[in-house]
């Protein structure tokens, strides 16, 4: 039996009851609240974490409602190496993932997780991700004993009452169990059990380690119910293009983390496009789930209630929405803070002030040769407040896709947009997604070039060879498919330079995307897949010459040769388990480029 101090809980689940009472008899907290999700509560959760200083005060009058939260330096941004998927075997998990073995990841959790919550009160916070009342919704329950975790799940998931509402009396729901502990990286553990659908993450407060519906159920469980249920689970973006006849037509995109996803998913389209009457809609910025409907499209809908952006660079030319989405009701974390209460960061509208505070509480000044905000600071913001959320981005059954963009951050090598030729062809394009690192992932080196297939090699719950498999899959269930892309928008010249300009003209090349779902769109052969001829896209009152875009749609034989050599490697590390229509694929493609 607990000895905490007891509230009575808001719900009467058996299921929940029971596991409640098990996580509370190890974490030995000395209260437990059962968060229902009212803004009274929200209020005096910030009341509280105001005076144990794990929020401070933002300037009102500038910000109102936004708070600013440090965090622990040594606890700034997912932790891939203490990430594991715990299935019962190895190749369960597959060559991408860490695994450990479930008795040893639950026996060596058990012991941090003893005792850990003394002092402290155990929160229980019931979630949905996805809207209230959708069936494809998914409930999560997340004990933790983070103040800072429960105001960001109350901005990320639908959370309280409503999910208790939901769940009634069912069993199924995700096990989430978080606690800070020490925040000792030795002791830092961020556990999955897909056949237990269950959490299990110890020592980080870190948004992606410790917001466990966001990264951990959304992707990482999520993607293994999916392959069970014929479902996909996706770390992609969702936007609409309405047309100046005010058609809309959706698009969902892969990019792998910090590539500019919440960009694009916010897209302003340039005065060129707005003048003729276009418009653009956000509906998810990170996280799609996707579904064959009754009419044998692919649906996404977004899981999330929220934004938890990077905000370095977000001003008013890289996301204007953004910018004004993240004026009100917003965490930011890790970010510089200057004494009149405002923030700044790196790539801020604003020259940097004089002097300030950075992300680590020292005083800064712009002759330092430090940042003031973390490069992986972030906000966390409500999604309804985003000036072009789309009005039916709650619809429980999502929207229609017309075309899936995969993409990545390649200086060389991949052109500004291929077509795939068919759904098996655009899944090898996926498969085979690369892009060069950022500060998203702690402990790597920025700017290595890695494989990142469908920018799920983080998230992928189960083991990828087979989640090419399911993808291969679904395109046999999806009676009108959406065609597959692959973009570069970060193509660079023989001087470093950016060749395109990126941001909102990014919308030109969804616009040709659109008209070849359609069967429009002047369009060439390559060996690599079908590129825009070179007067397809759209550049009217940009200043891009000829040859930059023929450089842009260029396909250079020897570099595709040295790419195929380290697909290879990289397939080979599946084994026989690669599907063998992915080999097809890459034999397809040597042979093109072979004729070239
Ligand atoms: C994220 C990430 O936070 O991908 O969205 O790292
Ligand atoms: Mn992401």
């Amino acid at each position: 039996m607990t000895t905490a101090s007891l509230e009575t809980p808001l719900t009467k689940n058996p299921a929940v009851l029971k596991w409640v009472e098990d996580c509370s008899a190890l974490l030995k907290p000395d209260h437990i609240h059962w968060v229902d999700g009212t803004e009274a509560e929200r209020q005096n959760m910030i009341s509280t974490c105001l005076k144990t200083g794990e929020l401070e005060e933002l300037n009102q009058a500038l910000l109102p409602g936004c708070y600013f939260h440090r965090s622990a330096q040594n606890d700034v941004a997912r932790t891939e190496h203490l990430t594991f998927i715990c299935s019962p075997t190895k190749e369960d998990a597959g060559p991408t993932n860490n695994w450990m073995a479930p008795s040893e990841a639950y026996a060596k959790l058990k012991g941090i997780f003893d005792g850990a919550m003394k002092g402290r009160t155990l929160y229980v916070i019931p979630f949905i991700m996805g809207p209230a009342g959708s069936p494809f919704s998914k409930i999560g329950v997340e004990i933790t004993d983070s103040l800072y975790v429960v105001l960001n799940m109350g901005i990320m998931t639908r959370m309280g009452n409503v999910a208790w509402k939901q769940l009634g009396d069912s069993p199924n729901f995700t096990r989430c169990l978080h606690s800070k502990a020490d925040l000792n990286e030795s002791r830092r553990f961020i556990c999955h059990f897909p056949q237990d659908n269950t959490i299990w993450s110890v020592g980080s407060g870190y948004g992606g380690n410790a917001l466990l519906g966001k990264k951990c159920l959304a992707l990482r469980i999520a993607s293994a119910l999916g392959q069970k249920e014929g479902w996909l689970a996706e770390h992609m973006l969702i936007l609409g293009i309405e047309n100046p006849k005010g058609e809309k037509r959706y698009i969902a995109a892969a990019f792998p983390s910090a590539c500019g996803k919440t960009n694009l998913a916010m897209l302003v389209p340039p005065a060129h496009l707005v003048k003729q009457g276009y418009k653009v809609w956000t509906l998810g910025d990170d996280i799609a789930w996707l579904r064959v409907g009754p009419d044998g499209r692919l649906w996404a809908s977004n899981p999330e209630a929220g934004f938890f952006g990077v905000v370095p660079g977000t001003n008013s030319r890289s996301n204007p929405n953004a910018v004004k989405t993240i004026r009100t009701n917003t965490i930011y974390t890790n970010v510089g803070k200057m004494a009149n209460g405002d923030v700044w960061w790196e790539g801020h509208d604003n020259l940097p002030p004089e002097e300030c505070l950075d992300w680590k509480g020292q005083k800064w000044n712009p002759d330092m040769d430090t940042k003031a905000a973390h490069p992986n600071s972030r906000f966390t913001a409500p999604a309804r407040q985003c000036p072009s959320i789309a009005p039916n981005w709650e619809d429980p059954a999502g929207v229609p896709l017309d075309a899936i963009l995969f993409g990545g951050r390649r200086a060389h090598l991949t052109p500004l947009i291929t077509e795939s030729y068919n759904w098996q062809h655009g899944v090898f394009m996926g498969a085979t997604m690369a892009s060069e690192t950022t500060a998203a992932q702690q402990g790597g080196n920025v700017g290595v070039v890695r494989r990142d297939p469908m920018a799920m090699l983080p998230f992928c719950g189960y083991n990828m060879a087979d989640y090419f498999g399911h993808w291969l899959s679904m395109g046999t269930k999806i009676k009108n498919p959406p065609k597959i892309f692959l973009a570069n928008w970060f193509r660079q010249g023989k001087d470093g330079k950016y060749l395109w300009p990126g941001y909102g003209d990014n919308m030109r090349v969804l616009l040709w995307i659109l008209d070849r779902a359609q069967g429009k769109g002047a369009s060439v052969e390559s060996p690599i897949g079908t590129l825009p001829t070179k007067d397809a896209i759209d550049a009217g009152g940009l200043d891009l010459t000829a040859p930059v875009m023929e450089e842009l749609l260029s396909v250079d034989r020897a570099a595709w040769e040295t790419e195929i050599a380290d697909i290879d490697k990289f397939f080979a590390t599946f084994g026989s388990r690669l599907p063998a229509a992915l080999k097809s694929e890459r034999d397809a493609l040597a042979a093109r480029i072979k004729k070239a």
